[in-house]
């Protein structure tokens, strides 16, 4: 085999090949296994043959036109508007390679797309092989017939998904499949319901329009004489009768031929192992055992972030044909349960709604994770595990990737894994209806079982969910679909969500559950048909929640809900993440640009509106620093409302008020942003922490103490996430505005506070409070407070204040100065310094030798 052009070509002695997860590890065999790599450098060019460029692959149009220079940044200023065009154009990416005539004699030569989006006919050697719709799969196909001597030439013509979704549009004449067009504030594209890709391409309210296509993954031949593994997957199930567990091994195995064998599989840390007989039949299989695990050995269980350790354990799966080794992998095992406990609880309506890791309940503390990038191709490693670190630095747990994105790669769920955080894994349907024609369905179906056997291995997963917000549009009526057609749209919504994606799923993975939506009322959205009366109902489910609009300080404006797996306020982001995409004309508040990034109706005013009831809101006659102290009073608005609602929410773990509480979760919206604009999220495009990622670390801290105001009494509660018991006393401070030294400490009896549990520990009218204090009323004082025990202060301090800052009495300016300690210079110090000494050792070797 030659490799030609920028094709990287690798051969290697083994007989299968893994496509994807978490896997590791290759050996030799009988069979010699060749892959050769079709990613680098490709050629594209576009309908008319007017552009024509190199591109990477993996890659998109976008990112190749940037890379070659065609265009320019396409987050600068308004380019999202000025490149429309890309989207409405055809694009063609080709390549040539050589085959070798060893690769062609092999029995078999699969061509592997590891992901095509979207809509594309492949050529090869100017036969059509498959034609492509859905970017979440992978697609692969049998060529060895088609490969030939010399020049191979492989051609994927893609349509443009903005047309061809207007196109599947126009075709379904029957009934509207709503929305048909984003809102214009979004300056999106219209009909992304109708194609498979990432809904958010088209435009969403935090991002912009850019709908890519390309080759986003891997490209390469499989060749291989007798068979291929493709996949496999390990999932642990425990049977608490017997006290055992068990793994359930499923290898997807391309055969060329009968392959009759024997498979061990083993763990070693675990002191088991186990042999079958098997027999693969040709074609792809999915074969399953199990592994039934040594009960005298002692597995350590995975634990959420916070909750324990996540220990590892490795399963070997080796294959033998006549005493020959035809296949040899490892892949990764954890072991946990999860439980989502749905049950009648005392004095309350409805049901609850919890998890259960390894028989514990766990309140899940976290976020929403949506796409980190417009082109998933220049999404970094790096940048990905410096997203996930920062959840686990801001003490979370739980994420929940939205349905309006993509299934992440591989390496976001392996970081999860590691680091303990669950995931609440949507498939990817959002805020809209959907088709369900059989070609439709039948491509959503394979994209379900690719991703579902693709994931379920990871234990960071703890729930699949059918859709994003599509029960409560059907509900709440967001369409207005007339009466007369609404069972059509119910007929749908339970074809697609119910009787494939849920059904696939339950045949699939036994060992995490699924809900259909969310928000949902779970059990009790399937006993009123799969679509609740009100799927945001506080009894049931959980709730998405948002009201920019009434005062976020106010603890009774946040319904007392099961479980918050959304609510947030948007913030812009800091000037130093503006400024490089935009210039000095935009830099003010009603610049066009700072309306033309905002793509949420009303949503700078909405800020302000927020901010403005609590804060003077900046009025510097400077426009640069009115700009910049605007975008950070968006901020500390924004980090102070989700303080109030996420420490509201995980107070109420432990109690029943009128019928509401035991609220076991609290996932703001939104973690991470797609490119620089306002947004609900805590972490600017680029990495930076928004003030409410500094505020995060604290709110979600294990133990916090939480403070609030009821009918004029001040109330601290003690929340506590720890396994153990405390016995906790809550000791308050009360400060002047004008003086860092205290008024007066107040400290309460200590009370215990269960492990996972929320306690009442501290109360007293703030009349009497600031009376016993002296020199105190609400406008001049402040409360700082903190928990401690015997040992000392138990997490972080916390702050209540008495009256808006706009109205505080005696607050001055910090006159902080801030400087820059320039560390870079002392670097350079140390290398001269160290130039110096070494010189002057030779200098002085030298000298030494000639004398
Ligand atoms: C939620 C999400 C997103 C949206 C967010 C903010 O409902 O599911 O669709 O970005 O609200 O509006």
């Amino acid at each position: 085999m030659t490799p030609r052009g920028n094709s990287r070509v690798c051969v290697f002695a083994v007989s299968f090949c893994l496509f994807s997860g978490v896997l590791t590890g290759f050996s030799s065999v009988t069979d010699r296994r060749q892959t050769v790599s079709l990613s680098g450098k490709w050629r594209l060019t576009n309908g008319n043959g007017s552009v024509s460029l190199p591109a990477e692959v993996p890659g998109c149009v976008h990112s190749a036109l940037q890379q070659q220079g065609y265009i320019q940044d396409p987050y600068f200023r308004f380019n999202d508007v000025s490149y429309r065009w890309i989207a409405f154009d055809n694009w063609t990416y080709t390549t040539t390679f050589t085959a070798s005539t060893q690769l062609r004699t092999k029995q078999k030569v699969q061509l592997v797309f590891d992901g095509v989006d979207t809509v594309a006919t492949i050529w090869l050697n100017e036969i059509i092989v498959w034609k492509t719709d859905n970017m979440f799969r992978t697609y692969d196909f049998s060529v060895r017939d088609l490969l030939k001597d010399g020049d191979n030439e492989l051609r994927v013509s893609f349509l443009s998904p903005v047309l061809y979704a207007s196109e599947r549009r126009k075709a379904h004449s029957a009934y509207r499949v709503p929305p048909e067009c984003p809102p214009d504030v979004q300056k999106g594209e219209c009909h992304v319901n109708f194609i498979r890709k990432e809904q958010s391409s088209f435009s969403w309210d935090w991002g912009p329009s850019f709908p890519t296509t390309g080759l986003w993954k891997d490209v390469r031949l499989e060749a291989f004489d007798v068979l291929q593994l493709l996949q496999v997957s390990s999932v642990p199930l425990y049977n608490s009768s017997l006290s055992q567990w068990r793994v359930q091994v499923e290898l997807l195995v391309d055969a060329v031929q009968t392959t009759n064998g024997r498979i061990t599989l083993s763990i070693a840390e675990l002191d088991s192992e186990q042999t079958f007989q098997t027999q693969f039949l040709p074609g792809k299989t999915k074969n399953s055992f199990t592994l039934h695990i040594n009960t005298s050995s002692q597995v350590k269980l995975w634990w959420p972030n916070g909750h324990g350790d996540q220990p590892v354990y490795h399963l070997a799966v080796g294959g033998f044909q006549d005493g020959f080794l035809i296949l040899n992998t490892k892949s990764k095992v954890y072991f946990r349960t999860v439980e989502l406990v749905q049950e009648p609880i005392v004095a309350s309506p409805g049901l609850s709604f919890y998890f259960r890791i390894n028989g514990k309940p766990v309140f899940l503390k976290g976020s929403n994770w949506i796409p980190a990038h417009s082109f998933q191709d220049q999404l970094t490693p790096a940048v990905l595990r410096n997203l996930l670190q920062s959840a686990v630095d801001a003490s979370m747990n739980a994420l929940r990737v939205w349905g309006g994105g993509v299934y992440e790669q591989d390496l976001f769920y392996s970081i999860c894994d590691e680091m303990g955080i669950m995931v609440w894994q949507d498939f990817m349907f959002a805020c809209a209806m959907y088709p369900t024609e059989d070609d439709f369905i039948q491509t959503v179906r394979e994209e379900v079982i690719q991703q579902v056997q693709r994931l379920k291995s990871h234990p960071s997963i703890i729930i699949w969910s059918g859709n994003n917000e599509n029960e409560a549009a059907l509900a709440t009526d967001w369409f207005s679909i007339p009466v007369s057609q609404r069972p059509l749209y119910l007929k749908d919504y339970v074809t697609l969500y119910v009787n494939n994606i849920r059904a696939i799923v339950q045949e699939e993975d036994q060992s995490r559950p699924f809900l259909v939506s969310s928000p949902t009322n779970g059990a009790e959205s399937e006993q009123e048909g799969w679509v609740a009366a009100n799927p945001y109902d506080p009894h049931y489910g959980d709730t998405h929640f948002y009201s920019y609009i009434l005062d976020c300080w106010d603890w009774r404006n946040f319904p007392r809900t099961r479980f918050a797996s959304e609510y947030g306020f948007q913030s812009w982001p800091s000037f130093s993440t503006l400024q490089p995409v935009s210039i000095k004309e935009d830099w003010s508040y009603t610049s066009n640009f700072t309306s033309h990034r905002q793509h949420h109706e009303n949503g700078n005013q909405q800020m302000l509106l927020q901010a403005g009831l609590h804060f003077h809101l900046p009025n510097s006659t400077d426009n640069l620093k009115r700009f910049t102290d605007t975008l950070y009073i968006t901020q500390v608005m924004q980090a102070q409302c989700v303080k109030t609602q996420t420490e509201f929410y995980r107070r109420s773990q432990s109690e029943i008020i009128e019928g509401k509480g035991h609220t076991m979760g609290a996932l703001y919206w939104q973690l991470n942003d797609i490119w620089q604009a306002p947004s609900w999220s805590s972490i600017e495009f680029g990495g930076k922490w928004k003030m409410l990622h500094y505020f995060a670390q604290s709110f979600f801290a294990a133990v916090l103490p939480v403070g609030f105001e009821d009918d004029d009494t001040l109330f601290i509660y003690a929340v506590s996430d720890l396994s153990r018991d405390l016995k906790l006393r809550a000791v308050v401070t009360v400060y002047s505005w004008t003086d860092l030294d205290p008024v007066c400490t107040l400290k309460s009896d200590p009370l215990p506070v269960p492990g996972g549990s929320a306690a009442a520990i501290f109360k007293q009218p703030v009349a009497a409070l600031l009376a016993g204090c002296g020199r105190c009323t609400r406008l001049t004082c402040l409360l700082t407070f903190h928990l401690e025990d015997s040992s000392g202060q138990q997490g972080p301090t916390n702050h209540h204040f008495l009256c808006s800052p706009k109205d505080a009495q005696g607050l001055q300016r910090p006159n902080i100065t801030v400087r820059h300690i320039v560390a870079i210079s002392l670097i350079y110090l140390f290398i001269y310094l160290f130039i110096y000494l070494f010189i002057y050792t030779e200098i002085k070797h030298c000298m030494e030798a000639v004398m």
